[in-house]
Parts: C-alpha cells; structure tokens; sequence
C-alpha cells in the first residue's frame, strides 16, 4: 500500500495559511487531507527547539488522540546574521503579542543595515507522517535566499514578504499559491513524505 491508498490524512496545525498549503500539495500527489475544525479539540504538547521533535510530536499526538494517519510541519526562517535564528522559534519571535508583520518588522530590525552574506537565508520545514500505532517518520525540506530589506508581496504568509529566492529573485510573497508550492519548503518535506510506502514506517521515534 502507497500513502496514496492510505485514506484521508489528519493535518494537524493551528495555522490556516499551512494547512492550504498542504492540501493543495498533498492534492496535487492525489493523498486528501482534512484539517482540525470539525474534530474534538486537541491539545498539542510544547514546542522545543528540534524541528523534527516538534513535528514528530504535533503528528503523534494528533494520530493517538484520533486514531488516525496524521502529518504535521514544523518549520522556520534561518538568517545567517541571526546566527540562524529565529529558526524553530519564528512563530513566537519577538514576542507572543506581534503578528506575522511584526514579526517581520523585528526581524528586519534586527538585522538593521547589514548587508551581504548576513542576509542570507533558508526557510525549513521537517514534515512528520505518524499512525495511530505510534510510528512516525519526518523528512526534511529547505528554501535558499536572501533578506530583503523591505517587504514586498501579498500572497503567503509569516516571513514571505522578506525572503527573496534564490532561484527567483521574486520574494516569496510575490509568487501565486501554485508557484510557491510547486518549490517551497513545506512542498519538498511533503512531496518527500507523499512518496513512502506506509507499512515501511519504523516503529521508533525518529
Ligand atoms: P502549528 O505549530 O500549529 O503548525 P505554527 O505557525 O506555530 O503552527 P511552527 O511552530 O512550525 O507553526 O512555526 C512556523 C513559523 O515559521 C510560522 O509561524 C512562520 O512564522 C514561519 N514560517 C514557516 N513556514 C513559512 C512559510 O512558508 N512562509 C513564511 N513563514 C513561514
């Protein structure tokens, strides 16, 4: 059995602007998705810094709680003149009051009038596939670019409007829905994920 004869996976964030982005991915491998509204509530354990941990977690407990395939993602922004931060902890940088624009207007403080190399990034994302008998698998994905000085773009979300590809030039806010899943991140963890075979799962934690 393929991830494709496995039934509808549970995708478990809190994030809306995720979760359409991974069901249009998942979408387009022909594996449906549903995400958490309509489900008990659900109570997610804390975040460490191990992207791996993380989405091992989210997906495993989804799966337990709802006896059901589960994938989750943790992910993050990695500048080079942050010392690769914020990394893991980009959903809480700054602060738990700032939104995704103060976020990013920190961030772009932060990094002030630096220049070159200290501007150089990577967006990460480990998926985590977990079944409700405990096995759970993670595959990882990058993004390569730069930090613009101002941002630019609509579409996305989170730290989109500053992070100019590398094999683009465009900001990632610049791309439409399909473009950015075609080469982001999140859609090279899927895609990775999308392609196992379930049964080949290992039984430990990663
Ligand atoms: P869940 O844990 O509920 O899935 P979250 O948003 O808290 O939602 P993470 O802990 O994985 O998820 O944090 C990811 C953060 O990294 C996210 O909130 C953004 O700030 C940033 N990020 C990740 N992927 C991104 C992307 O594709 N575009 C822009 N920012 C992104």
């Amino acid at each position: 059995m393929t991830s494709r004869g496995a039934g509808t996976w549970v995708v478990a964030t809190s994030n809306p602007a995720k979760l359409r982005e991974i069901r249009e991915i998942l979408s387009e491998l022909g594996v449906e998705c549903v995400g958490l509204e309509g489900l008990p509530p659900i109570t997610f354990p804390d975040e460490g810094d191990d992207y791996a941990e993380n989405a091992a977690r989210k997906a495993r407990s989804a799966a337990e709680q709802f006896g059901r395939v589960a994938v989750a993602d943790d992910s993050g922004l990695e500048v080079a003149g942050l010392d690769g931060g914020p990394g893991p902890l980009s959903a809480r940088y700054g602060g738990p009051a700032l939104d995704d624009s103060g976020r990013v207007a920190h961030l772009l403080a932060e990094l002030g009038s630096s220049s070159g190399a200290a501007r150089a990034a990577r967006f990460v994302c480990v998926a985590a596939l977990a079944s409700p008998d405990g096995r759970v698998v993670t595959r990882r994905g990058e993004c390569r670019g730069w930090i613009r000085k101002e941002p630019s773009g609509t579409s996305g979300f989170g730290y989109d409007p500053i992070f100019e590809l590398e094999s683009d030039g465009r900001t990632m806010a610049e791309l439409d829905d399909a473009e950015k899943n075609r080469i982001s991140h999140r859609a090279r963890a899927f895609r990775a994920l999308a392609a196992l075979r379930l049964p080949s799962l290992p039984r430990s934690a990663p």
